[in-house]
């Protein structure tokens, strides 16, 4: 039989949260530590173990048949291969960043400097459509250190913190893209692979909408029921369910992780009491 092959990150910010997504989808892979190429053994899939900069490659070329892998990459390499879904994990932006002692007044900053950068694609772009010249100096690894020792005047780089800018006297000043953790698939995938993969997929959206997602039970008088429900759209409704005591009921629904926080507070405004929040296992729509 036929099987699904996915390439992930050796090694590297990537590898941890990849191995743990497949985990969550209940995907069981053994001893994958000590293999470069290992086979799940409740789950037609063969997972290769690469350096991320080859993946986009090994996707377009179709050895394997998807790979997870930061945007960023996926952007600045442009193979041919389509992007299938975002992840969430390991987000992050393409930023410019100036030494912090010097003042920035826009864009135009930029005109005749050289820029240090791994992303020299994405960033040529970026300032071609900006219609300002620069001169881009690719190195691989270690781009804040540019300015300091005089390769470059400034610097393009991934940025999450921002701890590391701020270390080396640099000071971000404009965003270039934001990105995360992407699949990745190849356009010729046989077709009984491809029956494999939208399983696969169908796993990954179900633990991406649990992670997105909290499950949300609440005590609130039955004048406000209405008022509630409308704040709480629920997968399909909330339930509705009576309390004990007379004039009260509870209410259980889902609500998004992002917006938890407005939702809570609408909420109490409405007198709603007792409210728990828990996380999700799974989530099927
Ligand atoms: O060995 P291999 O080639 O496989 O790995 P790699 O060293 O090329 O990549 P790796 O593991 O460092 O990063 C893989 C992917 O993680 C990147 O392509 C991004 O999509 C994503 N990612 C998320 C990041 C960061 N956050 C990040 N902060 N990649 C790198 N960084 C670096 C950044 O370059 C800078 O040096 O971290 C530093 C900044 O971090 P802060 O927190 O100080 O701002
Ligand atoms: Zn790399």
């Amino acid at each position: 039989m036929n099987k699904l092959k996915i390439a992930i990150q050796k090694s590297g910010r990537l590898s941890e949260k990849s191995l743990e997504l497949l985990k969550e989808c209940g995907i069981k892979i053994p001893d994958f530590k000590s293999k470069l190429k290992n086979s799940a053994t409740n789950f037609p899939l063969e997972i290769l173990f690469l350096r991320d900069d080859d993946i986009p490659k090994y996707v377009e070329q179709g050895i394997v048949d998807i790979g997870i892998i930061g945007e960023n990459e996926v952007l600045e390499q442009n193979k041919n291969v389509d992007l299938v879904r975002k992840l969430g994990f390991a987000n992050c932006r393409l930023s410019l960043a100036i030494p912090k002692e010097q003042e920035y007044s826009g864009i135009n900053f930029f005109e005749l400097k050289k820029i240090a950068t791994s992303y020299p694609s994405i960033v040529k772009n970026y300032f071609e459509s900006k219609n300002i010249n620069t001169e881009i100096v690719e190195i691989s690894g270690s781009v804040e250190i540019a300015p300091s020792i005089g390769l470059a005047d400034t610097i393009a780089d991934l940025v999450s913190s921002g701890s590391t800018l701020l270390h080396n006297g640099l000071k971000e000043v404009e965003e270039v893209l934001k990105s995360e953790a992407v699949i990745i698939s190849s356009k010729n995938i046989a077709e009984d692979v491809s029956i494999i993969l939208e399983s696969f997929l169908f796993r990954i959206q179900a633990v991406i909408n649990s992670r997105e997602n909290k499950y949300i039970l609440l005590n609130a008088p039955n004048h406000s029921i209405e008022k509630i429900i409308e704040i709480l759209p629920g997968m399909k409704s909330p339930t509705v369910l009576p309390l004990a005591e007379t004039g009260w009921s509870s209410i259980h629904s889902v609500v998004r992780e992002n917006e938890f926080w407005k939702i809570i507070d609408e909420l109490r405004k409405y007198g709603a009491e007792g409210i728990l929040v828990i996380p999700i296992e799974k989530m099927v729509m």
